[in-house]
């Protein structure tokens, strides 16, 4: 490898990067962008190794918020059945169930602009109860003000989950009851409690390339980085003003992951809604390019996704693992980050030193 590969490799994140550069990054050959991509990968992770984590639905539909791709949206006839908030038995058993599948983290979503306090007392206990079995948890609730995330955060909620879902330009196509700037405070304030933050988007809903361009500059600006960042491909939903929406290039969606995985390098890239739509190839080039996990378990919030045994005979197929907790970086402090970068910076200048005294 040489210096300057190297370096690129193991560089710093960064949170300046303009859209001409990424630009260039989806417009590489197809296998230069996988390549590189590649490399990034293996400097940080195991790049057999992909983290596993099951959804569940908490409460189910009757959602005040228009998003246009959404079977949950209170303003489309999804013909979805809605249901309350779920009994704390039920998530708990729910959740020893996907403990016993294999994953490792379980994500509780629900259908809100953002939580009521006395629904937060009964998710606060779901928290606790889910942490307990051993389990990571990872919350998506809607918008949160601070006080409402230092009580998930106090009640040991690991991540929450908030999306950006698109470039700013083309977000008011998509949502019109709530702006970035809201979604951006969220994160911001989940930041401050301390949680981890998972912040991703959906491709293949009619926008452009340099709306995806524009949202992984977006995520990439967040300091730090989100340690999770989901990438959907929409599921279209009959119902939902975008059931009939173009469908995206499984080869440009490829293409995203892959410059995702370079702009966010030491993040967890998850090949997130659409599996279930998606061929194998698609997918095992999305592990290639650098997605490192998935969503496991016959059904996503609503909609489907791959049955449990397909995906452990994919697994199999390609060699992957599950991620082993112990050994993720994602469970680094910001601190703990930063001195392992610069250990990597001091090995590439070690490595490169070498390489100059091999040549003269
Ligand atoms: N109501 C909360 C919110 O919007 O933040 C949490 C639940 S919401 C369903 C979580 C995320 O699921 C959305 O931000 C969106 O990115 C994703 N999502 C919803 N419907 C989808 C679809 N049809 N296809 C792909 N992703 C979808
Ligand atoms: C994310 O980015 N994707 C997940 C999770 N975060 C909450 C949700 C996908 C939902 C797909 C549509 C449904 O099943 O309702
Ligand atoms: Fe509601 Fe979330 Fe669906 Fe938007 S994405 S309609 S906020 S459940």
């Amino acid at each position: 490898m040489t210096t300057a590969a190297a370096s690129a490799n193991i560089a710093a994140p960064r949170h300046d990067w303009t859209l001409d550069e990424i630009n260039v990054l989806f417009a590489l050959p197809f296998n230069d962008l996988l390549f590189q991509a590649q490399q990034v990968h293996r400097a940080h992770f195991d790049a057999n190794a992909v983290q596993v984590s099951t959804l569940l639905s908490i409460k189910t539909g009757a959602c005040p918020e228009d998003c246009k791709y959404c079977p949950q949206s209170g303003h489309y006839n999804t013909q979805l059945e809605k249901e309350k908030l779920l009994e704390i038995e039920k998530v708990v058993t729910q959740a020893k169930a996907a403990k016993e599948a294999g994953a490792s983290r379980f994500c509780m979503g629900a259908a809100w602009r953002s939580p009521r306090d006395k629904d937060l007392l009964a998710v606060e206990e779901m928290v606790r109860q889910v942490k307990a079995l051993g389990l990571e948890t990872c919350m998506t609730l809607g918008m949160v003000d601070g006080e409402q995330a230092n009580r998930l955060a106090a009640a040991g909620l690991d991540y929450y989950n908030h999306n950006l879902d698109t470039s700013p330009d083309y977000y008011g196509e998509i949502i019109t009851t709530r702006t970035y700037s809201d979604r951006l405070e969220t994160l911001a304030t989940v930041r401050e409690a301390g949680m981890k933050v998972c912040s991703g988007g959906i491709l293949g809903m009619g926008e452009g390339a340099r709306d995806r361009s524009a949202l992984l500059q977006e995520l990439a600006k967040l300091s730090p980085h989100p340690e999770s960042v989901p990438i959907n491909m929409l599921v279209k939903v009959p119902g939902t003003p975008l059931e009939d929406v173009e469908d995206l290039d499984p080869l440009e969606f490829i293409r995203a992951i892959a410059v995702a995985r370079i702009m966010l390098p030491q993040s967890h890239v998850r090949l997130s809604a659409g599996r279930e739509q998606m061929s194998e190839s698609t997918q095992a080039l999305a592990f290639m390019a650098g997605a490192n996990s998935i969503f496991y378990g016959d059904k996503l919030l609503t909609t489907g996704n791959p049955q449990a045994e397909r995906d452990r005979a994919l697994f199999a197929k390609l060699g992957l693992h599950p991620e082993r907790r112990t050994t993720c970086e994602d469970d680094d402090t910001h601190a703990e980050r930063l001195a392992r970068q610069a250990e990597q910076h001091a090995r590439a200048e070690r490595v490169a030193a070498l390489a100059v005294d091999a040549s003269v």
